[in-house]
């Protein structure tokens, strides 16, 4: 009887393998693939319960630090950006008519924090160098909090706005921090091509 299922099993299998074969298939011209190209990020539809896993998931949800009295608040500020050639990094210029439109996407976490946040500044017209204020779309600083010994990871991806097409790649800079006792507190900068960026932690 087994065998004679076993059988069944392995005749369906290879009807869809043959019927998967046959399926019509429609090849994109070159300018249907431009037009069809997007990118879609899946936002999961059940976010978990326990928020410190393992497992690094992409959240487009804010940061809503859960309270643990044995951790610190770390605070990171956007502090500086500086591309006075305005190119972008692949070396060719923002615009043939003007600057870089700078805004910037901020991934950042914990290492004891399986998740991974994403923040986003507002966008910034024809600008060449920026000193961050204390709004910068969201409050500047922003915080995470982390325990003593916690490397917190920032990646900080500039991208120039364009009204035609995709906007461009300027840079990208990744800091790193580990969490110390209170008062510690380190600037960084970091440069990717002819741009640079800087930012700061604080405990
Ligand atoms: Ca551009
Ligand atoms: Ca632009």
């Amino acid at each position: 009887m087994q065998t004679a299922i076993c059988l069944v099993g392995l005749v369906t299998l290879a009807a869809s393998a043959m019927a998967v074969g046959v399926l019509p298939r429609h090849l994109l011209q070159q300018d249907e693939v431009a037009k069809n190209i997007s990118v879609t990020i899946p936002i999961p539809t059940q976010l978990p319960t326990t928020p410190r896993t393992t497992r690094v998931i992409i959240t487009t949800t804010p940061y809503v630090p859960v309270y643990d009295p044995t951790h610190t608040t770390v605070r990171i500020k956007l502090d500086r950006y500086h591309n006075p050639s305005h190119t972008l990094s692949d070396g060719s210029d923002c615009e043939w008519f003007n600057g870089c439109d700078p805004y910037f996407n901020i991934l950042y976490t914990s290492s004891h924090d399986g998740h991974l946040y994403n923040i986003t500044t507002s966008k910034n017209d024809n600008l060449a160098s920026i000193a961050f204020g204390i709004h910068v779309g969201f409050p500047n600083p922003f915080s995470i909090r982390a325990p003593v010994g916690a490397t917190i990871e920032v990646q900080v991806t500039a991208l120039d706005e364009d009204l035609v097409g995709s906007d461009e790649l300027i840079g990208m800079w990744s800091f790193y921090f580990v969490v110390g006792t209170a008062g510690k507190s380190e600037t960084k900068k970091d440069a990717s091509g002819p741009a640079q960026f800087g930012l700061s932690f604080q405990v």
